[in-house]
């Protein structure tokens, strides 16, 4: 026989214990480093143009901390879970960042559907209409110091995903959007 006995009272509260866990394991939301401030905006119809007028329904604002979206092949965060509305809504993201070191810079877009990206007002490169998830290099010589870029994205129907990456181009080594490097932080 064992000398290590569980009496009901001491069962009953084990079962508590696991029981409360659970349930704020499932209310309590990830929490995430804010790096990155997404506006994720449904669209009251269908979008096959990220330069179409919109005609929003409902807008939700989330900060995450890298700009990986394509967990499972839908608009979601690994940890974070499904960020997005399914189908049909954009996603704009406005956020400055420092260059450590000058010099020319490659970012990897990677989206399902489409998109615009600018730095410091100038459009860099887009994808107007639906795709599968590909990634579009974008180029620009940038100086040391402050710079903004804004990236507007949208998902139409089926699949989803966005995903930002950058390179320093003589280095060529690729970081995810929100990882800072010897040459970006965010
Ligand atoms: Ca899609």
């Amino acid at each position: 026989m064992s000398n290590f006995t569980i009496n009901k009272n001491t069962a009953f509260s084990m079962v508590m214990a696991i029981c409360i866990y659970a349930i704020l394991d499932r209310i309590i939301p990830p929490s995430v480093k804010p790096v990155f401030n997404l506006v994720i905006s449904k669209n009251a119809t269908g979008i096959t143009d990220i330069r179409q007028q919109r005609d929003i329904q409902l807008v939700k604002k989330i900060s995450i901390d890298r700009i990986d979206l394509a967990d499972k092949s839908r608009f979601r965060h690994a940890k974070i879970g499904d960020i997005g509305f399914g189908n049909d809504f954009f996603v704009d993201i406005t956020s400055p960042f420092t260059v450590k070191q000058a010099g020319e810079y490659i970012f990897y877009l990677g989206s399902d559907d489409g998109f615009i990206f600018t730095i410091d007002g100038k459009e860099l490169c887009s994808w107007a209409n639906d795709r599968p998830i590909s990634k579009t290099p974008c180029k620009m010589n940038l100086n040391i110091g402050e710079h903004t870029f804004v990236l507007n994205y949208f998902q139409g129907y089926g699949n989803a995903g966005l995903i930002m990456s950058y390179a320093y181009a003589k280095d060529g080594e690729q970081y995810i959007a929100g990882v800072n490097s010897k040459y970006i932080e965010f």
